[in-house]
């Protein structure tokens, strides 16, 4: 499979106001995955690299559909360009009605069809093959829009840190509702940070085993760093591993998993042509597993999770 890492980008590239490297020889290129690659090549790559980028596992016309469906919802807030075509989520620049907004968001979060997106059979063969049974599917499922010029992004941070109450095989998949390429700032994978992110948690693990049971699966004791982040400095992170941001041109269609444990983040949405983000990231694992139980309920802003 071809991979697509010989363009030139516009560096650096931003995240919270830190630039992640110094110039676009200090990170990498995720590498894609063929979904259909035997079910050993696919433990074996996730094992090593702690994610899998499965290219085109999805239906393009069913994730465009959806990300029509989510903008078209927003239509009357302000939030799109006036009279654009709500699968191209052309941002207005204008100020919306933020509680409108919020609203309509947290309703998305729990419409049928988006559950039903989330259940794609696409996805759940995947995961019933890669798990080897039955599946469960956490209620609490996140969908994400940014405009261009936001400059808040995803700190780095890995997933068991909000998920600690429940099995450490637990299993996010973020998918791109929308082609997102690099400089729309999708995901960025600190390069074999799965291991890092097992010795960060054994650490708090002990730091942690004096507190009372809330406190001790809170991404926020007193043990944590600001909202639970591992770093919002990028490259400091990446310095103190001596490893590389891996950064990739997601393609509607496109899903990653990533192990609870690899550290990522997100960079700012600089699309010349003013489209947003939008992106969901919903987590599986067996069903016979313990799950989180504070994951059984929708997500919604300041859930504190
Ligand atoms: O989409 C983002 O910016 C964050 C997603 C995330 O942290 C995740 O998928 O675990």
């Amino acid at each position: 499979m071809m991979i697509k890492n010989a363009r030139t980008l516009d560096f650096p590239l931003i995240s919270n106001g830190y630039p992640i490297a110094a110039t676009q020889q200090d990170t990498g290129w995720l590498e894609p995955t063929k979904p259909a690659a035997p079910l050993a090549q696919l433990h074996k790559r996730y094992q090593e690299h702690g994610y899998l980028w499965l290219k085109g596992i999805l239906d393009r016309e069913a994730v465009m559909a959806f990300r029509s469906r989510f903008f078209e919802a927003f239509r009357s807030t302000g939030l799109l360009a006036e009279e654009s075509d709500p699968v191209e989520g052309l941002d207005s620049g204008q100020e919306v009605d933020r509680e409108q907004v919020h609203r309509i968001w947290m309703e998305a979060v729990r419409w049928p069809e988006y559950e039903a997106f989330c259940y794609s059979p696409q996805i759940v063969r995947f995961y019933e093959s890669f798990l080897g049974g039955d599946i469960q599917l956490l209620k609490r499922k996140i969908i994400r829009y940014t405009r261009p010029g936001d400059i808040h992004c995803t700190p780095g941070h890995y997933d068991l840190i909000y998920l600690r109450a429940g099995t450490d095989h637990v299993y996010s998949s973020w998918i791109p509702l929308g082609d997102i390429p690099v400089e729309m700032g999708g995901l960025v994978y600190l390069e074999h940070s799965d291991t890092l992110g097992r010795q960060m948690e054994a650490e708090f693990s002990k730091l942690n085993a004096s507190l009372s049971y809330e406190e001790r699966i809170s991404a926020y004791n007193k043990n944590m760093t600001e909202g639970g982040w591992v770093g919002k400095d990028l490259a400091a992170l990446a310095t103190k591993i001596g490893g590389r941001w891996l950064l990739a041109d997601y393609e509607a269609g496109d899903m990653v998993v990533h192990s609870p444990y690899m550290i990522h983040g997100s960079t700012e949405n600089r699309d010349p042509l003013g489209r947003m983000r939008l992106s969901t990231d919903i987590r599986y694992q067996r069903q016979s597993d313990l799950s989180d139980p504070r994951w059984n309920n929708h997500y919604y802003v300041g859930d504190k999770l």
